[in-house]
């Protein structure tokens, strides 16, 4: 019953993760010069999810949205980004965005503070 669950809950994120593609918004434009200035700040970041969950979904339209290219890292059952997240900030839940500042690791769970941040810092 268990696995039943998780293949109907795969299937829905699956179609979710489909139609999502098909209907992503334009990105945002910069000049080249603040393009490159993003592309360096995203270096310090990444996004740890899984592919199906709605709730990385919602969050990596924003950040394709936001014209952001951060690191997508799987947190699926066995990786290495599953212990990554758990070691460093604490539990497995995803979506969670490690940001590296000044030598200083933050681990920001929940999608909606997720997406506020990078919208204050990147929109
Ligand atoms: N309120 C959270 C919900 C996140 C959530 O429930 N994520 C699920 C995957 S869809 C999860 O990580 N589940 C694992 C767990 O809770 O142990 C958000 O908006 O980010």
């Amino acid at each position: 019953m268990k696995l039943f669950i998780k293949a109907i809950r795969n299937l829905l994120g699956g179609i979710i993760a489909l139609v999502d593609v098909l209907t992503r918004f334009s990105k945002k434009k910069r000049s080249e010069k603040e393009q490159a200035i993003v592309n360096e700040a995203a270096k310090h970041l990444a996004l740890y999810q899984f592919f199906a969950c709605p709730f990385c979904i919602k969050t990596r339209r924003a950040i394709y949205k936001l014209n952001v290219p951060i690191e997508k890292r799987s947190a699926s059952e066995g990786s290495k980004y599953r212990e990554e997240l758990l070691a460093g900030g604490g539990k497995v839940k995803v979506p969670c965005l490690r940001i590296e500042e000044n030598g200083q690791v933050q681990w920001m769970y929940e999608s909606s503070e997720i997406i506020r941040y990078l919208e204050q810092r990147f929109g």
